[in-house]
């Protein structure tokens, strides 16, 4: 099948029936966002232009661990233009409000009030005319610490002698999720369990603009402008409010244009409401933003998970069950990483049935970076722990990937499917995905290569790796409002927040084909919580199917009125009334219409309108999802591993991403191309390293081996599109699903190529290094090419650490004591 017959359109039920050339829905329409960004003219934050702002700068902690005695600031208060230094204690001691589903004690303090507990933790704030006078006085603010043991290693800190970070909570064991998917019988009926140990690494998110935040007070200094570089503004003007004690209607939040954030960006950080409680307490403009070293050290790190898998099976490949214990990794404090094991618990039966899924997991606070959402943010690590797993379960059978992938597929007509970990899948083909990318990737050929040059004894091997996936998106409500006026054009406000993703071209073709008119009339605005009452943001690729339903419902219900308006004002009935080309009226008679212009001026004169009817054209929509929907795909890579240095080269990725109905296919791809670049980096390059006393060694562009378009192949994107009925645009996610696609199928890829050597696994990132020494090993005999041992005949006991005892699971919350220190002062 080539990749033209693969592709389908599916038309959602409630979009006009439109000859296809005249819709603007479902085309590679340019992007509207690209021209300001292209040509310099777009503002980030830190063009935001605001006179006589003051400069704020961070002083960060240098140590992983330790007691903060004091903060002197003697010296920096006294120096050229230095207008204040600030600790916790001149905060109030004031703390973020407690992540969801974690214990209050570890919420994170504005400034760190008796101990710091990551190399970057801020603990003072340096106010000053200049930026650079800021940054000269941070440097003379002396703290007086005392190092404590700290604590890199998430298994370990949940050993009974490891320091703890928070005494009152009396250990380092966060959070249980136990409530997943509970079958202690998971590998009861196993021919064969494959167990495995595997490390889903710390990496940073390293979006192009670093945070920062621009704070003006108010004129009566009660309200507060906060501009920041968020990815969820209305969540940031919450926190911000209730920090400060505030109403969030005293609090506005903007964004100006967003420079990536890929989940690093949903938190709002210390630093955002120190900057705000800045610009109140000093009745000016205070602004803060990140050197790109800050950034790698405060922005939230993503993954950090230890996998304990054991995946059950019969001889002939079919899985009987799955058992996984995560140790989530959390870093200091409580972030969004606790959402992240109960996603992986969804996601862990992947495109497969798996009759029996028993899964666990533990988060562990460790005195690093706090870890947080990153592209996937669960699902990720649910798909490589699987996928790895089942090419394992592949190798040890003598079954081919693709084959044992196809005996354990959900079969389309199983759809909608609930798996054991209580995810209910909407609809998918994930067969008909991997056919697709095994025919556009000429498996059988590369195949026969790979063979032809172990024959030779090449140096350089050829590696096929398989992923097949199915992720989770979307949930939550989005408001979305769409206006006419009498210029004949209109506005829509959304409560979305795009950080590069297209909404502003998205968002107007729906309205444009919605409508029947020009795609140039249509202005997008978002990101501004006074113009935009209410938003969840943008995040979990959950934009389009909500925030863009809800464009589409406004915009059919604008129409709606429109066409009211018009048989009123045309006095005929309305069912006559059509949507003609730019114009609303009397379908053949074009003296019988009138412009979307004429309508909107109408509208705004109450004697024009029909009884009841509000004055203005003009229509809203809060769409809500009744259940997310469940993208699925599958990627092909193929790499060439030189045996005698361990470089590993991605030479081709074919790429099948199903995200239901395609609303601009050229937006679709690029996201695929970005998502695929983050997860073949985390399989090859990515990894934040910490030394044992918690110094992070990988806090710069020089250190943290970002890949760049030269390390990477063009991808090959082929289109398939399986709707759900789950909103009315049929669509799916689709911002995720390449990142979740391609990380672990360059990972197989890379095993695929040594497997002949008896390699298993290699933890990424599978760097020149790593790969040689597992070659070395293999040649040597030295048993295991990693933890990928399995066993034959017998399923064994529960995966995990030792420590892991399942009478204790809820003992943190009853040990749970909040505790609040006393804030260093300004000597
Ligand atoms: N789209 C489409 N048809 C579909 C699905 C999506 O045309 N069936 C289009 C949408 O109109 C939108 C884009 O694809 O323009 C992504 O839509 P969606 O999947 O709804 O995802 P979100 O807009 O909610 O974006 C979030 C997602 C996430 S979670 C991360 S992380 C990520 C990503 O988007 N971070 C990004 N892509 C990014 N792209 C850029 N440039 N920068 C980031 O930080």
């Amino acid at each position: 099948m080539g990749a033209a017959a693969a592709g389908m359109t599916a038309h959602a039920p409630d979009l006009l029936e439109v000859p296809a050339p005249e819709r603007v829905l479902g085309r590679p329409v340019l992007r509207s966002e690209d021209r300001a960004l292209l040509t310099g003219a777009a503002r980030y934050l830190d063009d935001v232009a605001c006179e006589g702002a003051l400069h704020g700068v961070f002083v960060r902690s240098p140590m992983a661990h330790a007691l903060v005695r004091s903060v002197d600031a003697d010296e920096a208060r006294a120096m050229p233009g230095v207008v204040g230094v600030f600790a916790a204690g001149d905060l109030g001691g004031l703390r973020m409000p407690p992540v969801e589903d974690s214990p209050e004690v570890f919420a994170r303090p504005l400034l760190a009030i008796d101990r710091v507990r990551f190399v970057g933790e801020p603990v003072a704030v340096v106010v000053a005319q200049t930026r650079a006078q800021a940054v000269d006085a941070a440097d003379a603010v002396a703290v007086d610490y005392e190092p404590l043991a700290p604590v890199i290693d998430p298994e370990k800190a949940l050993e009974p002698d490891a320091p703890v970070l928070f005494p009152a909570h009396g250990s380092n064991l966060a959070i249980r999720v136990d409530d997943v998917a509970e079958d202690p019988s998971a590998l009861e009926d196993a021919e064969i369990v494959v167990r495995a140990r595997f490390v889903n690494q710390r990496v940073a998110p390293v979006p192009m603009e670093p945070n920062g935040a621009l704070a003006i007070a108010g004129a009566s200094q009660s309200s507060v402008t906060l501009w920041a570089s968020v990815q969820a503004p209305h969540d940031t003007r919450r926190i911000v409010a209730q920090v400060l004690g505030l109403d969030p209607a005293q609090v506005r939040v903007r964004t100006a244009a967003v420079g990536g954030g890929f989940g690093g960006k949903i938190p709002t950080y210390p630093e955002h409401v120190v900057i705000a409680w800045l610009a109140r307490h000093m009745g000016s403009a205070v602004r803060w933003s990140e050197t790109r070293n800050e950034n790698m050290l405060a922005m939230t790190h993503g993954r950090g998970q230890v996998q304990h898998v054991e995946l059950g099976a019969a001889l002939d490949g079919r899985m009987l069950g799955l058992r996984v214990f995560v140790i989530q990794d959390i870093g200091a404090y409580a972030s969004e990483a606790a959402t992240l094991p109960p996603l992986t618990g969804l996601m862990a039966s992947g495109p497969y049935r798996i009759p029996r899924i028993d899964f666990h997991a533990v988060s562990a606070v460790t005195t690093t970076t706090p870890v947080g959402a990153y592209r996937g943010a669960g699902r990720p690590e649910a798909t490589w722990l699987l996928e790895r797993a089942l090419d394992m379960l592949a190798a040890e059978l003598g079954i081919d990937p693709a084959e044992i992938r196809r005996r354990n597929f959900i079969p389309p007509e199983a759809f909608p499917y609930r798996t054991p970990s209580g995810a209910n899948y909407d609809s998918g083909d994930p067969g008909r995905a991997l056919d697709i990318a095994l025919h556009a990737a000429g498996y059988a050929e590369l195949r026969q290569e790979q063979a032809a040059r172990i024959g030779r004894g090449e140096t350089c091997q050829l590696g096929i790796g398989i992923c097949s996936y199915v992720e989770v998106t979307g949930w939550g409500s989005e408001f979305a409002s769409v206006d006419a006026d009498d210029q004949g054009t209109f506005t829509v406000l959304t409560g979305t927040s795009p950080q590069g993703q297209g909404h502003e071209t998205a968002w107007a073709q729906i309205v444009a084909d919605t409508l029947g008119v020009s795609f140039d009339a249509v202005t997008v605005r978002h990101s501004d919580t006074l113009l935009v009452p209410r938003g969840e943001g943008t995040m979990g690729s959950r934009s389009l199917q909500v925030g863009g339903s809800a464009v589409l419902r406004a915009s059919l219900a604008l129409l709606d009125k429109a066409r009211r308006l018009a048989a009123h004002l045309l006095g005929t009935s309305e069912s006559d009334i059509r949507r003609l080309d730019g114009r609303i009226g009397v379908g053949g008679a074009p003296e019988l219409s009138l412009s979307w212009a004429e309508l909107a001026a109408a509208a705004a004169d109450p004697s024009s309108l029909p009884p009841g009817m509000e004055t203005g054209l003009r229509a809203q929509n809060d769409f809500e999802m009744e259940d997310s929907t469940y993208p699925f795909g599958a990627h092909i890579a193929v790499v060439e591993v030189d045996t005698e240095t361990g470089k590993v080269k991605l030479v081709r990725h074919v790429a099948v991403d199903d995200c239901g109905r395609r609303i601009n296919p050229m937006l679709v791809d690029g996201q695929i191309h970005g998502g695929i670049a983050q997860g073949a980096a985390q399989a090859l390059f990515e990894s934040f390293v910490y030394d044992e006393l918690g110094n992070p060694l990988t806090s710069s562009l020089a250190t943290y081996a970002m890949p760049s378009a030269a390390e990477l192949p063009s991808f090959v994107t082929v289109p398939l599109a399986t709707p759900t009925a789950r909103n009315p645009l049929g669509a799916k996610g689709v911002g995720e699903g390449g990142t979740i696609g391609a990380g672990p199928a360059v990972h197989n890829a890379v095993i695929d190529a040594l497997s002949h050597l008896g390699i298993r696994h290699i933890d990424m990132p599978m760097s020149p290094d790593r790969v040689w020494r597992a070659i070395s090993d293999a040649q040597r005999g030295v048993p295991g090419g990693g933890p990928g041992d399995s066993e034959k005949g017998e399923a064994h006991g529960a995966a995990g650490p030792e420590w892991f005892d399942r009478g204790d699971r809820h003992a943190h919350a009853e040990r749970y004591v909040d505790r609040r220190g006393v804030p260093p002062r300004i000597r």
